[in-house]
């Protein structure tokens, strides 16, 4: 999945420009692009399970990008976590309010680590089955990923 990013900058250039030849072609320098990879989703033998999901982003355009919301038609509730392991050795998991990813940086959803809680999955996920999940970002733009499920 790759989206492309333009600056507002180039925007506003192209938008009091439109009919200029020369608009096109700044654009396309500019443009860069949010890309979503590897997504997976764990496996859930039955409707209402919770279940988690990975995604990895890379951010290769010069602005940070704050993704605030995560939906799936295949849970009721997707909730954005952050596993950590405090000094006694014990896990635990806190919601976040929104992933931000840095400028010209990756970052990767993995168990322990940031993960996606699909709370009330609509349907049975079964090994194979491919899950969309849309994401928000805080810029307005909204984009889309297909998650294979795993055991
Ligand atoms: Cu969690």
């Amino acid at each position: 999945m790759r989206i492309l990013l333009l600056s507002r900058a180039t925007l506003g250039v192209c938008l009091g420009g439109l009919v200029l030849a020369g608009c096109k072609r700044e654009s396309r320098l500019q443009a860069t692009t949010f890309e979503t990879h590897d997504a997976w989703v764990r496996s859930a033998p039955d409707t209402g399970s919770t279940t988690a999901a990975y995604i990895r982003f890379v951010n290769g355009s010069p602005d940070t990008v704050v993704v605030s919301h995560f939906e799936s038609d295949a849970a009721r509730i997707v909730e954005l976590h952050r596993s950590s392991t405090d000094g006694s050795g014990e896990s635990h998991m806190t919601m976040q309010n929104a992933l931000v990813v840095a400028p010209n940086h990756s970052l990767a959803m993995k168990p322990g680590g940031y993960h996606l809680m699909l709370i009330g999955t609509t349907e049975s996920l079964p090994a194979g089955k491919l899950v969309r999940i849309v994401m928000h970002l805080s810029n307005g733009s909204i984009i889309a990923t297909s998650a294979r499920v795993r055991l």
